[in-house]
């Protein structure tokens, strides 16, 4: 069992695509083991996307990822960190997989509709940035 760190953005909030993607986790199978909607605080944010400080959309990043309310969810389930970005789909929604919520849902790489941890490494650290141990169910 392996757990990880998926967020709904503020495009895919405010278009009211919480549901669908709840839905999609649910069929998938995976579980719901931390769950709310929130407006990340900026150093959250910053520390969040803190591998791409250097990089020239930074600032715009951390504009759109504060600029709304997110649904932070942690996820349960076999392989779910390699699992969930494969249900996400490429960063860019033109080189996701049909099927993928990038592709499916999404039309530019700056407003891409979901997030998830790439390793287990980001999985932990995600985790623990966006959840007390409180908030997790065991
Ligand atoms: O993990 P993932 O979200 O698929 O991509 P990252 O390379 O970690 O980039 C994080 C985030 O930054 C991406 O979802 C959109 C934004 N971004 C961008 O606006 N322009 C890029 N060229 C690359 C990433
Ligand atoms: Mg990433």
């Amino acid at each position: 069992m392996e757990r990880t760190f998926a967020m709904i953005k503020p495009d895919g909030v405010r278009r009211g695509l919480t549901p669908e993607i709840l839905s999609r986790i649910a069929r998938k199978g995976y579980r719901v083991v931390g769950l709310k909607q929130m407006v990340i605080p900026r150093e959250t944010a910053e520390t969040h996307y803190g591998e791409h400080r250097e990089r020239p959309f930074f600032g715009e990043l951390v504009d759109f990822i504060t600029g709304g309310p997110v649904v932070a969810i942690a996820l349960e389930g076999e392989n779910a960190i390699a699992g969930w970005r494969a249900m996400m789909g490429a960063t860019n929604p033109a080189n996701a997989a049909p099927g993928t919520i990038r592709a499916d849902f999404a039309t530019t790489t700056g407003e891409n509709v979901m997030h998830g941890s790439d390793s287990p490494e980001s999985a932990e650290r995600e985790l623990g940035l966006f959840f007390q141990p409180s908030e997790l169910l065991e």
